[in-house]
């Protein structure tokens, strides 16, 4: 870290360089206390340029530090300091000026921005609220209205949308440094504005706060940061400018040592480690500048769009022309679909369905980077796909297979480069649904694994590598999760109490409600494949749920019962006699949505750990991304292991170890007993 001084004429530029995101470490703070003594103390100085080197502004508070005491100088003395100084200061921000970067440059007098910055308070993100000022300045600079708006959602704003606002007073083009300077030689002449400290909140209209506490509520759901938030904003609309810094710390100090606080930053830095694989550290991915997908069906159409979204030209392949116009006609559905929830425009739509080409041709691939395979789940379709690309693409073409179940090294047995091949497993809908699970084969070159990864990064995706087997990581669980589901209902609860439970949880439907969204007829098939490998999964109720064709919401009916065009569960006499039935002879329990969680989440803890022992999985935080991303796991909770090593693993042993004894469950495997002894998942690595 280092914070640098340079005067030009009467302007002292200084400059922080603390890579990768100049995060407010201690060392940082403390330079820059320093900073504005050494340059009070300066009378040659007219004003001051605060700017950062590298790719961006100060990106907040060092959230590596946060599971620490805090150490001084605190950032909200930091932001005084600044605030106080006899010279002016001048933030000049690039890249991203958020949560305590934005804070400081609240404390300067002024502040200019590049186009491109954007600037925000996400503290909400990572389960605390700003803490050093931010609901305390930010509602007295642009009003409260808009501070709500950016404090509560934690989402970033636009220079040009910050300079409407006020936030910023100039959006300078061309050298920001240079830019900068002239500005601050040009304010150093005139007398600044008053600090945001001194100045008042605008008023706000009656039921202001009452409305904003019951839109945010309805969005946070269980997320708790966003309504405090809120409460720090109102109190400083309501109180002096101290008193509401008071609050805003005390809540600030409170949430950061809360548990969703924890988990939010487990995710925070699982998802970032998850872009940089260590294993792959040093190995250059290809490059990939076209793409293809076979199949135009649900899932080929929604990574068709994810690829043209990420900017490359697409080749859209069928087997025939009016399965291409389909296949295309998806995709288009997608496109129109975003314009009608005002995602993109028209002309976007239009732009981005022009740069995808449907055919039914195979000789369109022979330029082709990468070719991404979404076609029915059967070995020998696929195969049969496989052959072909061998024949048409170019001979370092890189081959994709989205196979959810199949054994990819067996799909890619007769591919002429087998090193070129891999699975990449989306999740529907692939357009939007962030994970990405990447499965190399055991002949895969490690820089097309990493290509994968890049990909992903392309994409705005969250990879996730997983090794091969039945249902790779996320599928694989899901199976557990059905399972349990069921040996609940048939021991005493039913769907809508076991989906209520689920809902309770954080998680954003029940695995009941899920399946009838789906269709039940996928994993009746799945489970039809296993029973022929000799396989025996458990799930009588939904067997014969499929036997009489209830396969949910498209049939009218699947584990509730659905009027026509009303997608409302109601609750099926049909499906609770089947329940009862096979019910008979198992022993009963009164549920309680605690205990219906965890006859449920546990045993995926245990699958999970299998997986993880088996190296399916290569880290516990990879496994939480996936549940969070592909499932809809509350992020708030961090995902099942970071959850279940927070309640503490000899507890979910204990309890699994309960259920088990009732028949309720697998026991606990023998790596989760090892685990627990450590008290962390890590340790099955060491
Ligand atoms: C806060 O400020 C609280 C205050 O109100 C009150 C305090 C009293 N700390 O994302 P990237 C690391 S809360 C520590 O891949 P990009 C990251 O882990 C904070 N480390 O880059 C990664 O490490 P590695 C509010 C951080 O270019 C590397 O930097 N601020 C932090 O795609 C590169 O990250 C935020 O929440 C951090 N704050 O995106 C901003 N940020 O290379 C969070 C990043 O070892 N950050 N790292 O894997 C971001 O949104 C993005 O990093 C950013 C750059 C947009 C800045």
């Amino acid at each position: 870290m280092t914070v640098t001084i340079v005067r030009e004429d009467a302007i002292a530029v200084v400059t922080v360089e603390n890579p990768p995101v100049n995060a407010l470490s201690q060392a940082l703070r403390q330079a820059l206390v320093d900073a504005v003594a050494e340059l009070d103390a300066d009378a040659a100085v007219k004003a001051v340029v605060l700017i950062c080197a590298g790719r961006t502004f100060i990106a907040g508070a060092d959230v590596s530090e946060f599971g620490k005491p805090p150490q001084p100088p605190h950032l909200p003395d930091v932001v005084a300091s600044i605030e106080s100084a006899k010279k002016p200061w001048v933030a000049a921000i690039h890249g991203s000026a958020l949560g305590g970067g934005l804070e400081v440059a609240l404390g300067c007098a002024w502040r200019v921005a590049v186009p491109s910055a954007s600037l925000g308070l996400p503290e909400v993100k990572l389960g605390i609220i700003p803490g050093a000022g931010g609901t305390v300045r930010l509602p007295r600079l642009i009003g409260p209205a808009a501070a709500v708006d950016l404090v509560t959602s934690g989402s970033p704003l636009g220079a040009k949308k910050a300079r409407e606002l006020g936030l910023v007073d100039a959006v300078l083009e061309g050298d920001l440094r240079t830019g900068a300077i002239a500005f601050a030689t040009e304010v150093a002449e005139k007398s600044s504005p008053p600090p945001i400290s001194d100045r008042v909140v605008p008023a706000v209209g009656a039921g202001f706060w009452e409305n904003a506490e019951k839109a945010v509520a309805a969005k946070a759901k269980r997320e708790v940061a966003p309504l405090r938030a809120l409460a720090a904003l109102r109190k400083a609309s309501e109180t002096d400018f101290a008193s509401a810094m008071e609050f805003e710390r005390e809540t600030f100090l409170e949430l950061r040592g809360s548990a969703q606080a924890a988990a939010l930053r487990h995710v925070f830095f699982a998802e970032r480690a998850a872009l940089r694989p260590p294993e792959l550290a040093g190995i250059t991915p290809r490059d990939i500048r076209s793409a293809a997908v076979i199949g135009g069906g649900t899932m080929g159409a929604g990574i068709a769009a994810a690829l043209r979204d990420a900017g490359l030209p697409v080749v859209l392949i069928e087997r025939d022309k009016v399965v291409v116009e389909r296949g295309l006609a998806n995709v288009r559905a997608i496109y129109q679909g975003s314009v009608k929830r005002g995602r993109i425009t028209q002309s976007v739509a239009d732009e981005r369905m022009a740069g995808i080409i449907g055919g039914d041709d195979y000789g369109l691939l022979g330029d082709t980077d990468l070719v991404i395979e979404a076609v029915f789940e059967d070995l020998a379709v696929k195969r049969a796909v496989f052959e072909k690309l061998s024949s048409v693409c170019r001979p370092d073409a890189v081959l994709a297979t989205n196979t959810s179940y199949l054994d990819p090294g067996a799909i890619s047995e007769g591919v002429s480069h087998p090193e070129l091949f891999l699975g990449l497993h989306f999740f529907s809908p692939a357009q939007f649904m962030k994970l990405l699970e990447i499965v190399p084969t055991k002949r895969t070159a490690p820089e097309v694994l990493a290509t994968g990864f890049a990909l992903a990064r392309l994409l705005g995706k969250v990879p996730v590598r997983a090794g091969i087997c039945d249902g790779f990581i996320g599928n694989r669980i899901l199976k557990v999760t059905r399972a349990q589901a069921e040996r609940v209902l048939l021991s005493g609860a039913t769907p809508s109490t076991v989906d209520a439970a689920m809902r309770a949880f954080g998680l954003p439907m029940g695995p009941f409600e899920a399946q009838d969204l789906g269709g039940l007829d996928i994993a009746a098939f799945q489970r039809k494949a296993a029973r022929e490998r000799c396989e025996a999964p458990f799930a009588p109720v939904a067997d014969r749920l499929c036997a009489i064709e209830r396969f949910g919401q498209k049939t009218g009916g699947g584990w509730y019962d659905y009027q026509p065009g009303d997608r409302a569960p109601k609750p099926s006499e049909t499906v609770a006699k089947i329940i009862a039935e096979e019910a008979v002879g198992r022993p009963q329990r009164v549920w309680d949505d605690a205990a219906i969680a965890d006859a449920i989440l546990l045993p995926m803890v245990n699958e999970a750990t299998c997986i993880l022992e088996e190296r399916v999985a290569l880290r516990a935080a990879d496994i939480d991304l996936v549940k969070i991303h592909g499932y809809g796991f509350p992020r708030w909770r961090g995902g099942p292991m970071h959850y279940a090593e927070a309640r503490g693993l000899t507890e979910v042993v204990a309890v699994l170890e309960g259920l088990a004894a009732d028949g309720l469950a697998e026991p606990p495997c023998e790596a989760l007993r090892r685990a627990a002894q450590a008290g962390r998942f890590s340790a099955l690595a060491e």
